[in-house]
């Protein structure tokens, strides 16, 4: 189901043009539009959840968190290793609220982050 006004659903529809990398088992992955890193990537339920505090199945966050690591080895960065990240609510830094994993690599990250 997707939620009105939901950018990453006007995404998942085709309604919003986005860098599709890869698409099955209820997920989808595009490229970020404002990078942080060589690779940044997001990864997301194709349908509507809002973020992180309303995921109430355990078995999406695990295929959400397994996809990504699919991911990470298509766009090459498995190796090196890379960052996943879930922003969630204010404090969190979370601007879009659609459940969302930020996926990152092609750079050492640093740490702690701001
Ligand atoms: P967050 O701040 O954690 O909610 O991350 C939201 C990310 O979504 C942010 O890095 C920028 C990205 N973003 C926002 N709007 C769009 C869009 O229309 N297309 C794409 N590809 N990314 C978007």
């Amino acid at each position: 189901m997707s939620a009105a006004g939901c950018i990453f659903c006007k995404i998942v529809a085709g309604e919003i043009p986005a860098t599709v990398v890869r698409r099955g088992d209820g997920m989808l992955a595009f490229k970020d539009v404002n990078p942080q890193a060589p690779t940044h990537l997001l990864v997301i339920p194709t349908h509507h959840v809002a973020s992180l505090n309303d995921a109430k199945d355990p078995q999406l966050l695990g295929r959400l968190l397994g996809f990504a690591r699919d991911v990470a080895r298509d766009a090459g960065v498995a190796e090196r290793g890379y960052r996943v990240v879930m922003n969630t609510n204010p404090d969190g830094g979370q601007t879009v609220f659609h459940l969302h994993l930020h996926l990152l690599g092609g750079r050492p990250m640093t740490w702690p982050p701001g």
